[in-house]
């Protein structure tokens, strides 16, 4: 039994400069920390995010509260506790809390400390991080879902969908998979450039041209699959992630143009965009109470993977819901949707159950913090939402996949992709 001593909570900042909490775990001569990510297109079920709205010596964004409630609370509560113990650790901050949605302590504050306790865990045993969630063996490298085109709330381009992005469904390995992203990346760059555009990123790290029609962006893309030498739908897949919750007005969506039109009229053009640009996966096509939508689409859509981000926000009863209705075939995970490790743990375990492939994912405001790498790996999980192949927050998680690989040595294999 190795017992907790001491947790130091601390304000530092995330990838878009905004404040967030770093946790400091120590047990005897031993330590790890963590650093919580945020989000901006968020979904009403997450977990809250406990922010100090009237200091307005930070915009009303410092998170002081939450970091006096890790070092004074928390701390209190959690010190002498077995760091091996995660699930007791995490149904500590749970209880103590007490709310549903973790509004008394913040999402943002147990979360910091959740990650650092398993980081500090690994770190004792002498194990990598991947080792300690549900796998011990035979481990797999997820494939990577690169963002490479902001728009939505991530860029202020006027691009209705939020995400483009691409999935080498062609490597052979997490090297060549970064590789071949890579590729279209820089040549999509050269694309971008010779039309006189604007080669600046958004907040994930995918190019944020001033264009503001779906149709120019995927045509854009499939034109850097090309140029790279790779074939649209075999060795490079284009995936969506529109977060609709975003064009949603009174049962009606404007996620093709300006125009809200009506549930059926949007699903007609997501089938003629699945078939015209050869899209493999979408996420968040509906908005997140919209079950009926969802549905609509997955009956519709056939063998497109539809993936639920905004609609379960991590959350075994949402997921529930969403099996019952046949709304999705996949999941998004994001730790801070939910608010603890073992709850995670938990969702992904029971997507597994029923069928769904899990995509573990960061947040549009990120650290250098690499947990969900690990995590990818030790959970088995299909693929990673990360960011593009740009920005150190973003790449941090590919290059620890990339050690990881490195690390299994020739037993390294890539998981199956759905
Ligand atoms: C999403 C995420 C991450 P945000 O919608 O999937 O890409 O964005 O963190 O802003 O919710
Ligand atoms: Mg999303």
């Amino acid at each position: 039994m190795s017992k907790i001593s001491k947790i130091v909570a601390r304000q530092v900042f995330d990838s878009r400069g905004n404040p967030t909490i770093e946790a400091e775990i120590f047990s005897g001569k031993s330590s790890a920390s963590a650093i919580c990510p945020s989000g901006a297109s968020t979904g009403t079920y997450e977990a809250f995010e406990k922010r100090d709205k009237s200091n307005k010596k930070y915009l009303g964004k410092s998170v002081f509260k939450a970091i006096d409630l890790i070092n004074k609370k928390i701390s209190k509560k959690l010190k002498g506790q077995n760091v091996h113990n995660q699930e007791r650790i995490d149904s500590i901050m749970i209880n103590l809390d007490g709310t549903k949605q973790k509004i008394k302590i913040g999402a943002n504050a147990i979360l910091a400390v959740s990650m650092a306790n398993k980081k500090l865990s690994a770190k004792i045993k002498n194990k990598p991080l991947y080792e300690c969630f549900l796998k011990n063996k035979n481990f797999r490298l997820p494939y990577p879902l690169m963002n490479i085109i902001n728009g939505g709330a991530h860029s202020n381009n006027g691009l209705r969908i939020q995400e483009f992005m691409i999935r080498p469904d062609g490597a052979k390995n997490f090297s060549d998979a970064v590789r071949m992203c890579y590729l279209v990346i820089q040549n999509l760059k050269k694309i971008i450039n010779s039309k006189g555009l604007s080669t600046s990123v958004g907040d994930e790290g995918g190019f944020a041209p001033m264009i503001n029609k779906n149709e120019n962006a995927l045509t854009l893309i499939v034109n850097a699959i090309k140029k790279s030498g790779f074939i649209n739908g075999k060795h490079i897949s284009i995936c969506l992630d529109v977060a609709a919750n975003e064009l949603y007005k009174k049962g009606k969506y404007s996620i093709h143009s300006t125009k809200f039109i009506s549930t059926n009229e949007s699903i007609k053009k997501y089938l003629q965009l699945i078939k015209r640009f050869k899209i493999k996966s979408i996420e968040d096509p509906f908005s997140e109470n919209d079950w009926s939508s969802w549905n609509k689409m997955i009956k519709a859509s056939k063998k497109t993977q539809i993936v639920g981000d905004d609609l379960y926000v991590t959350n075994l009863e949402r997921l529930k819901m969403g099996f019952l209705n046949n709304s999705s075939n996949s999941i998004l995970v994001k730790l801070n949707q939910i608010g603890t490790v073992t709850e995670t743990l938990e969702v992904i375990k029971f997507a597994k159950i029923i069928g769904f492939s899990t995509i573990i994912s960061h947040r549009s405001g990120d650290s250098e913090d690499t947990f969900i790498a690990d995590l990818a790996v030790g959970t088995d999980s299909n693929q990673i939402k990360t960011g593009s192949l740009s920005r150190s927050e973003r790449v941090a998680k590919y290059n620890q996949l990339i050690r990881i690989e490195e690390n299994l040595g020739k037993k390294a294999k890539m998981n199956k992709i759905h």
